[in-house]
């Protein structure tokens, strides 16, 4: 089973993330680790942060020979702005934070709260997912994330192929499918910052490639739809998820909802078998289980919780009223955030793709891939 978990805090040594039940013989290029950490370190809206660190994933253990030995990896991002032992405590919670439910959770200083609980752990999220969807591209899988509203403004874009969106994204410095309207959000985005306001926005994400059959409907747990949804709510700032239409669903007829079946045995898509639906609306999934079309998630981020003008607060030692502390932060985060919903994204359906497919050596999993394209065609 393939898994992970990270540790760390924002201003310790620096972030590890620990990646148990990768096959051996996958190759590992951390050149596209560190592509996926560099892009989450921009986006217009950052903070003073994002100037001090240089973020890359070394990797301590589980490769020989830049290939991966099936043995636990580890990746390691080290801190430049290495200071905790020097920091002070907050005494005045800040609203959305986890500051107030932490230290009285905890019984103790919000400092120890706020390091862990901070976005810097995302580092550790992209490294792992950015390890593991590397399995995913040679069975022709590719993951995409995006912006598609920034606070008020939702973004236009038009159609095209993942590629194509792709190099779209890429010329965005909001990180969206549409770099003519960056003008536009980076106004909207300087005046909050001049404000002392933050803002919040949607993000989504689009998996191509993917075959019939990753997730199931037998357990729930084992879902691939709600595996998902937890790892996209789990990120941090993140309040709402959709797959396919989400709560349009809910004010549609069923009629306009499901994604009628048809065949054409012309249909070149491997994953596809096939089969054509004119709609996804079901966002790649029905009944926990991938569906032969693409996947696609969308969530919703809420403004960056330390204001430059801040909230109404409490001052812990006195329990008088004052306003929260201010520490500095960013202003807005949707585009990082798209980077890291991007790699957890890839990471459940890696997950996924190990859960059905398995093998102790990647060509066995792409042997078993490939025998299962074979016999799910005959059927
Ligand atoms: C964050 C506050 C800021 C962000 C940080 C998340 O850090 P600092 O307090 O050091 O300025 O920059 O995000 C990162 C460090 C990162 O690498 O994403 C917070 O409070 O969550």
């Amino acid at each position: 089973m393939l898994q992970y978990s990270t540790a760390g805090e924002s201003h310790g040594r620096g972030i590890l993330a620990l990646v148990d039940g990768l096959p051996a013989g996958l190759e590992i290029d951390t050149k596209l680790i560190d592509a996926e950490l560099a892009r989450r370190q921009g986006g217009y809206g950052r903070g003073g942060r994002q100037q001090i660190e240089t973020d890359r994933a070394e990797l301590l253990t589980g490769t020989w020979r830049g290939q991966t030995l099936g043995s636990p990896v580890a990746l390691w991002v080290h801190n430049r702005d290495y200071r905790i032992e020097q920091m002070d405590d907050l005494e005045r919670p800040r609203p959305g934070h986890g500051d107030l439910s932490g230290a009285v959770k905890y019984l103790g200083p919000i400092r120890a709260i706020l390091e862990r609980a901070s976005a810097r752990e995302t580092a550790g999220r992209v490294a792992a997912g950015a390890l593991a969807r590397q399995l995913l591209a040679p069975l022709g899988m590719s993951a995409l994330g995006y912006v598609v509203e920034i606070g008020p403004i939702a973004i236009e874009s038009g159609p095209g192929t993942i590629d194509e969106h792709r190099a779209l994204r890429d010329q965005s410095e909001l990180y969206s499918l549409n770099p003519k309207e960056d003008d536009r959000l980076k106004n909207l985005i300087d005046q909050f910052r001049s404000d002392g306001d933050t803002l919040g926005g949607v993000i989504e994400v689009r998996v191509e490639g993917v075959p019939f059959g990753l997730g199931t409907h037998a357990q729930w747990d084992r879902k691939l739809d709600g595996r998902i949804a937890q790892a996209v709510m789990a990120v941090q700032a993140i309040k709402g998820v959709e797959i396919g239409l989400g709560f349009d669903a809910a004010r549609r007829p069923g009629s306009e909802v499901h994604d009628p079946i048809q065949f054409d045995p012309r249909q070149k898509a491997m994953n596809t078998l096939g089969f054509v639906r004119p709609t996804n609306h079901a966002g790649g999934l029905e009944a926990g289980m991938t569906n032969g079309q693409p996947i696609v998630v969308r969530a919703a981020m809420k403004p960056i919780a330390t204001l430059g003008q801040p909230l109404e607060s409490i001052n812990l030692q006195t329990k008088k009223p004052e306003n929260a502390s201010y520490e500095r932060s960013d202003i807005c985060a949707v585009p990082a955030a798209s980077v890291i919903l991007e790699n957890v994204v890839a990471f459940e359906v890696a997950r996924a793709v190990i859960d059905k497919f398995g093998g102790d050596h990647v060509d066995e999993m792409v042997a078993r891939w490939r025998l299962f394209q074979e016999m799910a065609a005959r059927r």
